[in-house]
């Protein structure tokens, strides 16, 4: 621990904590094993954690994180207060601003938001095999619904969130309303777009990674920024495996999807992405295309350089899921990945496992 806790001291943004701090860490680690951060050293650690993340690329705004210190929290339901105060304070009525909370770190088994997000949608298993909602939660719903939580049994159900205290079974907890910001999807050409009912949530708030400083494991630390439009409109709403609205959108613009030589899903993918970005403007909800993400993330890269640092990058991470080579992301190389490099956020086991 006092070796990682070092490593930690010695970054640079750190260079102003003096000696007296690191003998007092160095005295609690002696005494318990452990120590804790400051509220700066934690917003420091945090902000570099993202800076380290070679699969994000929203890196650009690493420097305006703000920290929600939630580290007092001692029960399942103050941990859900919490991840509503998150939910509400970073989504600001569709003004996102980029924040993390912080709950108490983990001693061994430490505080679980079972949920990879803060707000999913379930997909329910219906008798012929078939899924309505989101597939990619079916077994998150089946473990939800087994635990007593009953759903609306809409195609855009939002899940209860599931918190393991230490030593505790998990405990679910209905996100209140007004809490989940959602945008109803239309078009700005086509009329017909909005009978189809979609829509999705304003906030994709990350629920399952741990945040590391310094030796010290924050298994539930949840973070939001905003969308890129591609995540939604390329993934979530076209995935075969996800909503499949593919085929959907396609027959409706008069495409021939008997082959694919006619581009029908490709041309289907651009409206469909157009229509979220269009949708979530007119609500005055935050949310950028992969043009501008990319933009802004090769800046970014260019500057980090400039000021002698590494950009550990995952190039397939960082590209967009549609057009890659009309963005500038995609026409270079980048650092290695560097997962070991801390302080960073760590993937966890998905749940129900
Ligand atoms: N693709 C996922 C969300 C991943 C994180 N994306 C962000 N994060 N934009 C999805 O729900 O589509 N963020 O912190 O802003």
């Amino acid at each position: 621990m006092w070796r990682r806790a070092e490593d930690f001291f010695a970054l640079p943004e750190l260079r102003h904590i003096g000696a007296d701090r690191l003998r007092e860490v160095r005295a609690e680690i002696e005494d318990t094993g452990t120590y804790t951060h400051t509220p700066e050293e934690l917003l420091i650690g945090a902000k570099v954690a993202w800076r380290n993340h070679a699969r994000c690329v929203g890196r650009m705004h690493w420097r305006s994180l703000r920290l929600l210190d939630f580290r007092h929290c001692r029960t399942a339901e103050e941990v859900a207060e919490g991840c509503w105060e998150h939910l509400r304070y970073s989504t600001n009525g569709g003004r996102l601003r980029s924040v993390i909370s912080v709950f108490a770190p983990a001693a061994d088994d430490g505080i679980h938001i079972l949920n990879p997000q803060l707000i999913r949608y379930a997909g329910y298993r219906r008798d012929d095999g078939s899924i309505l909602g989101d597939p990619l939660h079916a077994d998150l719903t089946d473990a939800v619904l087994a635990m007593g939580w009953k759903g609306r049994g809409t195609a855009f159900d939002i899940l209860p969130v599931v918190i393991r205290m230490p030593g505790e079974e998990p405990r679910w907890f209905e996100v209140p309303d007004g809490v989940a910001l959602e945008v109803p999807l239309s078009h700005p050409s086509f009329d017909w777009f909005a009978d189809l009912g979609l829509k999705w949530h304003a906030n994709p708030a990350i629920s399952n990674m741990t945040l590391e400083i310094g030796g010290v494991r924050y298994t539930a630390a949840p973070f939001s920024g905003w969308y890129v439009g591609s995540e939604i409109g390329a993934r979530n709403l076209s995935d075969e495996y996800r909503y499949d609205m593919l085929p959907v959108v396609a027959r409706h613009m008069g495409l021939d999807t008997s082959h694919d030589r006619s581009l029908w899903k490709d041309r289907a993918l651009v409206e469909l992405t157009a229509a979220v970005l269009h949708s979530y403007r007119a609500a005055n909800v935050h949310i950028v295309d992969h043009h501008t993400a990319a933009r802004q993330f090769v800046d970014h890269v260019e500057r980090e350089e400039a000021a002698g640092r590494k950009v550990p990058t995952q190039w397939s991470w960082v590209n967009p899921p549609m057009s890659s080579s009309t963005t500038p992301t995609y026409h270079r190389e980048y650092d290695a990945p560097d997962f070991d490099l801390r302080p960073n956020f760590v993937a966890r086991d998905t749940w129900p496992p």
